[in-house]
């Protein structure tokens, strides 16, 4: 197993699109394993392919306490979205340090594979409904700072780079 590095906004490569996975293979059954351990080490509940600059309709969440419920969503499809909607503040391991809120459906329904490749159906409402339409956005090219006004975005955009600076020159 590996630690992968995650990708920074705004770094282009979160805007790329996923495509589906073709199979469920050792590669991507590897790839499984290296998520769940950037995603647990990073202290996340969730962590998109895209998000390691793997294009392929992947996603990773545990929102257990003891981090010992991973579920693996493969080529996830929301099937049905509730009009009913809530606002949850939200963070996301691509842009360290901000939270803020961000208005989704309630509830929703999803098919995927599982990390064996079997189809799978599940409902879900409370965090971990927002956190697969977070993931699912990123598959899309999407980052949750999308939602917030350009003014806060721009913001957070400059907050991102000035650190990336100041990494980079130590
Ligand atoms: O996509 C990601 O970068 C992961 C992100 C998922 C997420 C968190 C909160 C709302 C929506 C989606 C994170 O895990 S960021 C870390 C975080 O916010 C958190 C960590 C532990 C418990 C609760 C939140
Ligand atoms: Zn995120």
């Amino acid at each position: 197993m590996a630690l992968l590095p995650i990708l920074c906004y705004p770094d282009p490569r979160l805007h790329t699109v996923a495509k589906p996975v073709q199979a469920v293979d050792a590669r991507i059954k590897a790839l499984i394993d290296d998520m769940l351990e950037t995603m647990y080490d990073a202290n996340g509940i969730g962590l998109a392919a895209t998000q390691v600059d793997v294009h392929e309709r992947l996603v990773v969440i545990d929102i257990s306490e003891q981090h010992n419920e991973p579920l693996v969503l493969i080529n996830p499809e929301i099937t049905w979205a509730s009009t009913d909607k809530q606002v949850s503040d939200e963070g996301c391991l691509s842009v360290p340090g901000i939270y803020d809120g961000v208005e989704r459906s309630a509830a929703i329904k999803v098919t995927a594979l599982d990390g064996e490749g079997r189809s799978r159906a599940l409902d879900a409402q409370g965090i971990l409904a927002v956190c697969i339409q977070h993931e699912m956005d990123h598959l899309l090219g999407k980052v949750f700072v999308e939602y917030l006004s350009p003014l806060k975005r721009n913001r957070i955009k400059t907050k991102m780079l000035k650190a990336r600076r100041e990494t980079e020159r130590a």
